[in-house]
Parts: C-alpha cells; sequence; structure tokens
C-alpha cells in the first residue's frame, strides 16, 4: 500500500481542526496544520524518503512529534494519537466542517449540542428550527449554514488562473484610463505567485492620490458590490464574483507592500521569522531595526530582500518550503522565462479539431518568435475531434513539406496521437516513423486504475516514435479529477526511455502541475512547454506553462523546447533513449557557469 503525500498531509490538517476543536493551544494547532501545508506541497514522495532514510526533521515545520507520527503511519497504516482524538470527539464532527462557514467551534457545537453528525443532518436542523434554537448559532446563522449548504454542488469557489488573470488585466487597464495618478500598478497575492487557482484578485500600486484611484475602482463598471472603501484598502466584488484588493502607497515604501502582499503567508512567516532573529523587523511599510527603531523604506523588492541580505527571490518560488533556505546560501535557480523557448511542439489545425488553416498556425509560432514548431493534429482513434486518418495523415505531411519552402521556422511534422486503453498507438510503426515530433496523450478509459493506466502510458514510452506524453493526467482544472497513476514510477520510466514530458501551458490543464514538474526536473526527465494551441491567438498562452515551470523552480536548460534549433533537431534525431544525451550535455553546461 502506498500513501501519498496527500493523504499524510490531510491527517495532519485533520489534527490541527480535532485540537481546535478539542480547544487545544495554539502553538500545538499551527504546528500541525504548518506541517499539513508543508508536505502538501513537497514534490518528492514522503514515503520513499522515508524508505531512502531521509531525516525528516529537515523539512520545514516537521519536527520530531511530527516526523515520528508519519513513521508510524507509514507503518502502521494510522496514528494512534489521531485515533485517540477521533474517539474523544463527537462522531462526524469532521464531515460538518466540509459545509463552507462551518469551522471547528460551530462543527463541535452542533455535533454536540444536537447529535447531527452528517451534512443531511444538518440541513434538516437548519430547516426545522433546532439550530436556531441553539443559543449559540440563532436564526441569521441557521439561515446562512442553510444557504452555504445549497452551494455546496459548487463548493471550489477558487478561480483558474486562466479567468482571473485576463481580468485582472482588464481591471488594471482600466483603471490606468480613469485615473492618471496611478503609478505602478500590479497583481499581488497568488495571482503574482502564479498559483493554478486565485482566491481573490490582489492589486497593489503607486499613487500620490490613492482616494482617486480607490475612488476609480469603486466606480468601474463590472463593480457589482463594495465591501470595503477606506483610506488604505479597497475592496469589491466584479463581475463573476470575484473579490478584488488593491492597495496603494507612495512609491519610496512600495517595495515593502508589494512584497508583503505578494505572500505567500507562510513566506512571509518565515521571512518574519528570520528577520526577527536579525533584530529586525518587517511589516508592510518597511524595515524596522529592533534597536534604534529606525524604519528603512524600499522602492522596490530587491532592495528590500537586500536589506535582509538576501538575494531577490522571484514571487513563484515563494511558497514557504525551501527557497529561503536556497537564498540564503545563494543557490537560488535561475529560472526559465517565456523568452527562453525556442518552440511550440503541440499545435492542431483545422485539419483536425483547431480552428486555422496550418499557414496560420505557422505564421503564429513566427509571430511567437520561435525557430521550430510541430504541428500536432489528432489521430484517427476515437472518431472524434475530426481525427486524422492515416491516409490524411500522410496528405498532411505532404503538404507541410511543400509549405517549408514558403517559411525560415522550422516545420515539423507531427501527431498528437491517442494512447488506447492498452497503451497501444493510433497509427502504425510505420506511419509514425515518419513523423518528427509525436505527441502520445490519453484521451480515453480515464477510469482506469492505477495500475493499469500507469501500465498504460509506460508502454507507450517505450514505443521509439514518442516524443513526448501530452498531457498527463487529463485533469482539466475545477472540471475533470485527474487519472490515477503512479507519478513516480511513471517519471522513473520516462528518464530509462528518454521521453519528454509536456507541461501542457493551456491554463485549463496546467498538466503537468508544480509539483509534478519540480519532481520530473529531479528525476532529469526532458519537460516540454507546450500551448497545445487550437487557435493562432492561443500561443501566447505559453505564460501560463512558464509559470508551472518556474514554481517547479526549472532552469532553461530543465525544459527541451529552450534548445536552439540545431541542438533541438539533434535530439528528435538521435534514438531512444541516447538523444537523452544531448538533453544533459546541456544541464551539465548550465551547472557549470
Ligand atoms: P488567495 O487569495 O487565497 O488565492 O491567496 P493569497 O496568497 O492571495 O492570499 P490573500 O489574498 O488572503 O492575501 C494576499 C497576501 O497578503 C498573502 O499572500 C500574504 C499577505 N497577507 C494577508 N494576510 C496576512 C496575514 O494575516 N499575515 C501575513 N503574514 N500575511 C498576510
Ligand atoms: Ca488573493
Ligand atoms: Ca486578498
Ligand atoms: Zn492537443
Amino acid at each position: 500500500m502506498t500513501v501519498s503525500n496527500e493523504a499524510i498531509a490531510e491527517l495532519f490538517e485533520n489534527m490541527g481542526t480535532l485540537l481546535e476543536m478539542k480547544g487545544d493551544t495554539v502553538f500545538k494547532i499551527r504546528a500541525y496544520q504548518r506541517a499539513a501545508r508543508t508536505i502538501g506541497q513537497l514534490s518528492f514522495p514522503l514515503e520513499q524518503a522515508v524508505q531512502d532514510g531521509m531525516d525528516l526533521k529537515k523539512i520545514p515545520g516537521v519536527g520530531r512529534a511530527i516526523s515520528d507520527k508519519i513513521k508510524e503511519l507509514l507503518q502502521t497504516g494510522q496514528v494512534s494519537a489521531h485515533q485517540r482524538l477521533l474517539s474523544e470527539l463527537p462522531e462526524g464532527v469532521l464531515t460538518l466542517m466540509d459545509i463552507p462557514g462551518i469551522g471547528p467551534k460551530t462543527a463541535m457545537l452542533i455535533a454536540k449540542d444536537l447529535g447531527v453528525s452528517t451534512i443531511q443532518g444538518v440541513e434538516q436542523a437548519a430547516r426545522d428550527g433546532s439550530m436556531a434554537a441553539l443559543p449559540k448559532l440563532g436564526e441569521k446563522a441557521a439561515e446562512n449554514i442553510l444557504r452555504h449548504i445549497q452551494t455546496l454542488g459548487s463548493k471550489d469557489r477558487r478561480t483558474p488562473i486562466g479567468q482571473a488573470l485576463p481580468l485582472a488585466e482588464e481591471i488594471i487597464a482600466a483603471l490606468r484610463s480613469r485615473c492618471s495618478t496611478i503609478g505602478d500598478l500590479f497583481p499581488a497575492g497568488s495571482l503574482r505567485r502564479w498559483e493554478e487557482t486565485i482566491g481573490d484578485i490582489d492589486l497593489v500600486g503607486t499613487s500620490s492620490q490613492p482616494e482617486e484611484a480607490a475612488e476609480a475602482l469603486v466606480s468601474l463598471p463590472m463593480v457589482q458590490q463594495v465591501l470595503v472603501h477606506g483610506p488604505k484598502k479597497t475592496s469589491v466584488v466584479v463581475e463573476p464574483g470575484i473579490q478584488v484588493d488593491i492597495r496603494l502607497c507612495e512609491p519610496e515604501s512600495f517595495g515593502a507592500l508589494l512584497q508583503y502582499f505578494t505572500g505567500s503567508q507562510q513566506h512571509n512567516i518565515r521571512l518574519r521569522d528570520y528577520a526577527n532573529r536579525r533584530g529586525l523587523s518587517l511589516n508592510e511599510y518597511g524595515i524596522t531595526d529592533l534597536k534604534t527603531d529606525a524604519v528603512d523604506h524600499f522602492a522596490d523588492e530587491a532592495a528590500f530582500y537586500q536589506r535582509l541580505g538576501l538575494p531577490y527571490i522571484p514571487p513563484e518560488l515563494r511558497t514557504g518550503t525551501w527557497e529561503l533556505e536556497a537564498a540564503q546560501n545563494d543557490d537560488l535557480p535561475d529560472l526559465v522565462q517565456a523568452g527562453d523557448l525556442k518552440g511550440d511542439l503541440h499545435l492542431h489545425s483545422e485539419w483536425s479539431d483547431g480552428s486555422d488553416p496550418m499557414e496560420k498556425m505557422v505564421e503564429a509560432a513566427m509571430d511567437q518568435g520561435y525557430e521550430y514548431m510541430a504541428l500536432t493534429d489528432h489521430s484517427s482513434g476515437r472518431g472524434i475531434a475530426n481525427g486524422l486518418s492515416p491516409q490524411r495523415l500522410a496528405d498532411q505531411i505532404g503538404l507541410l513539406h511543400a509549405l517549408q519552402d514558403r517559411y525560415p521556422i522550422s516545420i515539423l511534422c507531427g501527431s498528437e496521437v491517442d494512447i488506447r486503453a492498452d497503451g497501444t498507438l493510433d497509427y502504425s510503426d510505420e506511419l509514425l516513423g515518419q513523423l518528427d515530433v509525436v505527441v502520445a496523450s490519453v484521451h480515453s478509459a480515464m477510469g482506469q486504475d492505477s495500475d493499469t493506466m500507469t501500465r498504460r502510458i509506460i508502454k507507450a514510452m517505450e514505443h521509439p516514435a514518442v516524443t513526448i506524453i501530452g498531457h498527463l493526467t487529463t485533469r482539466l482544472l475545477g472540471q475533470r479529477e485527474p487519472v490515477q497513476l503512479d507519478l513516480e514510477a511513471i517519471l522513473q520510466a520516462a528518464r530509462a526511455t528518454g521521453t519528454a514530458l509536456e507541461i501542457n501551458a493551456s491554463p485549463e490543464r496546467l498538466d503537468l502541475k508544480d509539483t509534478h514538474a519540480h519532481r520530473a526536473r529531479e528525476l532529469g526527465v526532458p519537460l516540454v512547454i507546450s500551448t497545445d494551441s487550437h487557435h493562432h491567438a492561443h500561443l501566447g498562452k505559453r505564460r501560463f506553462g512558464v509559470a508551472v515551470a518556474r514554481r517547479a523552480w526549472c532552469e532553461p536548460a530543465h525544459v527541451l523546447n529552450t534548445l536552439p534549433r540545431d541542438q533541438f533537431l539533434r535530439f528528435i534525431r538521435t534514438p531512444k533513449p541516447a538523444r537523452l544525451e544531448v538533453f544533459d550535455a546541456r544541464l551539465k553546461q548550465g551547472s557549470a557557469l
């Protein structure tokens, strides 16, 4: 049996909650919550790390007590302290907390005083008046809880970054055009850290007339509701029901404001501890010397970090895990940037389910400044998405060769070929052998169990013609769960077979996600950032994929399609797995710098 990091994180999260219900000390509660958060963000499997004899106490937020409990869980399948807590508290209290708006205290109250242990039970108690009769709750609270239960179906209220970022950019442009006294204005918070989903949009900026800028925000036509309209902070809810917070300050202290509201909270907490140990204290206005009470102000973030003796830490790394340690050791990665990409290797035309002619996609790739591109229309297998029959693919290859004469960019013939349920591919080996780039993807039989799915994908990777596995887990953010698979086994096989893995930049996918890509990077698996564009305007979405790679600590050398044309061509023209030498040579070069 394998125990996933998510399962371990959830157990500690539960323990924190149970302790909170019991009224235990804040210190202890926070310790469990912090451990849960850190473990949830680890890129490597803890179970494997324990087997390899890693000292878990090296993980930030994991001390002796937590470390012992992880080992107990892995050995026995449970944690006795957790079982004890469960037995001490009324049945079902944790379930009740799945209802938004019900925290540990309310859950405890309802479970104890009403003897209710299910969501249906809560709903009934809210309807029949028994909940309203509880002195600590009352009618208003019962009404709220009922409303929350009714929205339970749509429980993920976080907004995918693909929607939140364009919205934030639209708001920024609108504010700029309406208010000339705004200087800088940037997204902060989870948006600036490029998290895959966003709770609310935070904007920070500079202005000599902050009231004017706040006024401009509340009067935007898309504003539905004004939550706070104050001198320091203004909060509104805009059209699709997303909260926007804006905070402005003088240019002299913008560095501290931006740093503070970029977070993450966990990063800021660690940074504050670090500063305190050096006799400094941090807030959104600046850095205070605790001895002299002198406050330093910073116009930009680099100066802020420099005052702490640290190099600038890119927002994507500010998760509160390893970045502070790396910064102290001057060991931060030189992260890949959008401009490093030299090609897009997953593009569709109207030949399958794209909306543009091949020429238009070629020109769009040239507009991105690329040296090469692969056209990868769907294979025929599923009979949908207008997949190409072997004959149509052969025709397309002929036309692409002719097109090449008209354009300076290298046009690679490719296909996004279905990995069938049994791991075989949709075209004959002979036809696949004629292609420059084969992206193999799962589009069917997504409900397979983990073993079957893992074998299926590994079988595809063992095929000599398969260059890249596309959108590995097939998840759609907020719409479709990832398939079940053994990520570690797949990554090992990717390295062994010399198969690259795609970071699908399409913001509804972001697949691989950050932690997966981080592990791939550690194992020496070549990563590819592609957009899977079905329209010429979608190639610009590469920024979302680049952000995933950055959150995975990737440098350019970890990303295959940053290779200049001749090296990339050498990579695909060398048989698997020997082609890894081209990739490894670049990595070595990078680390020698
Ligand atoms: P979200 O909105 O849930 O996607 O995540 P964030 O990180 O954008 O969180 P948000 O909007 O609550 O706050 C923005 C940043 O402001 C956060 O990342 C760190 C900072 N911040 C807010 N409240 C606190 C706080 O109570 N303590 C500390 N240390 N930082 C805070
Ligand atoms: Ca936020
Ligand atoms: Ca916020
Ligand atoms: Zn595709």
